[in-house]
Order: structure tokens, then C-alpha cells, then sequence
């Protein structure tokens, strides 16, 4: 090898490398999880009108455990759906939040407790999910602090809670 295709070589290298890198940026963000700036981690959750068992309207997972400051994305994958805190089922010093219908929605979660998300429009038919924000000793009575909210739900929510605190306790 000359010199010249030495340097052409090396190049060569550094151009792979740069080509390699913005690939996998561009892959992470196809990933369940990612960095975020402040080093949290992001989670997807998309919105769907069909899910992977066949269910109507869901969010996709249901139940997500995270640790505080990670970030949690609702993807509005179908249309027609939005994500919602339910009054008195997230951490009291948490902010509730309501994203607009169709719209991709971020929030970084910082307060640990338990978080009750639903989808407005589809609420009553059970359109529902559970964030569960860190692992503190609250959770054996996250289902019961929770139920005067939970029974006063339509009774679709009340059992796609029923199932979702029962994957807490598995998850436990
Ligand atoms: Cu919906």
C-alpha cells in the first residue's frame, strides 16, 4: 500500500464509522427503550385500535414499570386515541397530564406511586393502562388504595384494572 491509499483507507474507515453511527441513532429510536438527556430512560407506549391478542382499543403495553425520571412516549400509532392520568389514582405531588387526541405525547415521570392513564374516548369500553414509577413498599396496597376510584369506573376499566394490578403483583 502507498501512502496515498493509506489515507484513502483510513477515510474510508472514518466515513463507515460516521455512516455506522447515524444508522444506530436512527435504529434506537425503533428501541423500547432509549436515553433520554437528563439519562433517564424512554418508554413507548403505543395507542392502538386492534392489540397483539386481538383486543380492541388498547395501549401497548397496558403495564409498565419504570424508574423515576423516565420518560414515558404515547404513540398515536392508530387514530382516535389520547392518554389521560385518572383523577385520583396518580401520586399526590404528581402532575396530571392529558395529551390531545392523535397527538404523540411525552412525560417524564419523576414522582414515584402509581399512575392510572386512560384514553378518554374510549374509557368506558376499558381503553386503560397502568404506570407503576419505581418499587416502594406502597405497592401491596396500591390496588386498594386505588379501588374507591376503580369502582366507580364503567365496568370495562374496572376489570382492565383488575387485570393490570394483577400483573403488578406478578411483577412483584
Ligand atoms: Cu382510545
Amino acid at each position: 500500500m502507498n501512502r496515498k491509499s493509506v489515507l484513502l483507507g483510513a477515510i474510508a474507515a472514518v466515513m463507515i464509522m460516521v455512516a455506522g453511527t447515524a444508522f444506530g441513532e436512527g435504529e434506537d429510536e425503533d428501541e423500547h427503550e432509549d436515553e433520554d438527556e437528563e439519562g433517564g430512560e424512554n418508554f413507548e407506549i403505543k395507542m392502538l385500535d386492534v392489540g397483539a391478542t386481538g383486543k380492541m382499543m388498547v395501549f401497548e403495553p397496558a403495564f409498565v414499570m419504570v424508574k423515576p425520571g423516565d420518560t414515558i412516549t404515547f404513540v398515536p400509532t392508530d387514530k382516535g386515541h389520547n392518554a389521560a392520568t385518572i383523577k385520583g389514582m396518580i401520586p399526590p405531588a404528581a402532575e396530571p397530564f392529558k395529551s390531545k387526541i392523535n397527538e404523540e405525547f411525552s412525560v417524564t415521570l419523576n414522582e414515584t406511586g402509581i399512575y392510572g392513564i386512560r384514553c378518554v374516548p374510549h374509557f368506558g369500553i376499558g381503553m386503560v393502562a397502568l404506570i407503576v414509577v419505581g418499587t416502594p413498599e406502597y405497592v401491596e396496597d396500591a390496588e386498594e388504595d386505588a379501588s374507591e376510584v376503580v369502582e366507580s369506573m364503567p365496568a370495562k376499566a374496572q376489570q382492565a384494572f383488575a387485570n393490570l394490578f394483577a400483573q403488578l403483583k406478578a411483577a412483584q
